[in-house]
């Protein structure tokens, strides 16, 4: 039975998470930086190793494709992401863009080739960590990225999507060109690790995605009185963070009280931000998940409501803007068929699970089958330097999706 090379994917692993080193640890490689292009390079070097046709859209997303016996077929995509947040691991992303070009590489050394063509995609920006808003790549892939928005979305210098695109040799007046329509593809298959606990838990090493979670990114904004931390008596204050520290514990109960649903506030501002000064604004942004879209719906009016009583009783004011919206999807029951096969046939044990986090899938989900593989996490740590995945695992999960193509690309021995 054919399998990857693990020992040639993890050195390729480790060599790419050079770029974006973090001295403070991890891997910090933001879209349309340096550290970036960087990676692209590197990644371009691979994918011509094995003669794959490149190509770069114009928002950035790399495509590598090995051709197929018949051109006419729709093209089968594997991939992931290149980005990753801050200090983050080596294995996000990365993970799923690398293996999908060692499946490519052993496929080629073993002289198989497939009737469907099959492409492995970088895709730009998935995490949404730089300018507060994510999946920058797939969305230009499907046209849902509206140019609008890359002149709207700033990173914390100032910054808009469209600045940051502009240094980097792209033109965001051509964004619309990234779009690809569904009839070019017959399936999108991603590779990525749990970053959860549940594989770990059940001693699985591998886990078949049957759906993912919605996300709703909420920017939240309380303004107040700014005042003197000594001379200010506390009844005569309008101070936004108290509200603010109010909010996140009711929606923190809330969440505790609804079965699956997630609430984390990642980032809080607070605005002059001195220690003896009483802000006069505080914005804190909520990610909010669940399976259901309607549920994560009623959190944001219970939001709205808890502020409503709140400000207006202390004389302060509030606005709520959704800055991110992903809606829940399925994957293709026949992707999930081909993953199981090729999971019982190279004898992995597997578990079958949703995923609590947001993916590229779930935005190709609008233009083709998605199906996922995902390697169990060491700890279910991720976003952080400690994010690991053991190369038996790492294996068993790329020669699944490996089987798993054979079948669905058509392959055939030359
Ligand atoms: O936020 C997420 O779920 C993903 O890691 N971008
Ligand atoms: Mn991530
Ligand atoms: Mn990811």
């Amino acid at each position: 039975m054919i399998k990857i090379n693990v020992q040639r994917l993890m050195k390729h692993i480790k060599d790419l998470s050079k770029f974006g080193h973090d001295p403070n640890g991890g891997v910090t490689r933001f879209p349309f930086t340096a550290e970036e292009r960087e990676a692209k390079r590197y990644i371009v070097h691979l994918m011509k190793q094995i003669g794959l046709e490149i190509y770069e859209d114009e928002i950035g997303n790399l495509f590598g494709k090995r051709v197929g016996t018949d051109s006419a077929l729709p093209s089968i995509l594997i991939g992931s992401h290149l980005d990753t947040v801050k200090n983050g691991g080596m294995f996000d992303g990365a993970l799923g863009v690398l293996a999908g070009i060692e499946i490519l590489q052993t496929m080629m050394e073993q002289g198989i080739q497939t009737r469907h063509s099959i492409s492995v995609a970088a895709f730009t920006d998935e995490e949404g960590v730089r300018f507060s808003t994510g999946m920058l790549g797939s969305r230009a892939l499907t046209g849902e990225l509206q140019e609008e928005e890359l002149f709207q979305y700033k990173d914390e210098n100032g910054i808009s999507i469209a600045d940051g695109m502009v240094q980097c040799g792209y033109n965001p007046k051509l964004v619309h060109r990234a779009r690809r329509c569904s009839k070019e593809f017959k399936a999108f298959l991603e590779l990525h690790i749990e970053q959860g606990k549940v594989l770990e838990s059940e001693q699985a090493p591998v886990g078949i995605v049957t759906g993912i979670v919605g996300v709703k990114w909420l920017k939240v904004t309380i303004r107040g009185e700014e005042g003197h931390a000594g001379t200010t008596p506390m009844a005569m204050r309008k101070d936004p963070v108290t509200v603010a520290a109010r909010l996140i514990d009711f929606v923190e109960q809330k969440a505790q009280q609804s079965d699956g649903l997630r609430a984390t506030v990642g980032s809080i501002r607070v605005f002059p931000g001195s220690i003896n000064v009483i802000p006069r604004e505080v914005e804190l942004f909520f990610d909010i998940r669940h399976l259901s879209w309607e549920l994560i719906c009623q959190m944001e009016d219970d939001i709205q409501m808890f502020l409503s009583a709140c400000c207006n009783t202390k004389g302060m004011t509030f606005t709520v803007e959704a800055t991110h919206e992903l809606k829940p999807v399925s994957c293709s029951p026949v992707l999930i068929e081909a993953i199981r096969t090729a999971a019982k046939r190279t004898g992995t044990k597997f578990l079958m699970l949703p995923s609590g986090a947001a993916h590229d899938a779930m935005i190709l989900a609008s233009l083709t089958k998605i199906g996922m593989v995902f390697v169990r996490s060491k700890d279910g740590i991720s976003h952080s330097p400690l994010e690991w995945s053991d190369a038996d695992d790492i294996e068993a999960a790329a020669n699944i999706l490996l089987h798993a193509l054979l079948d669905i690309a058509e392959a055939e021995k030359i």
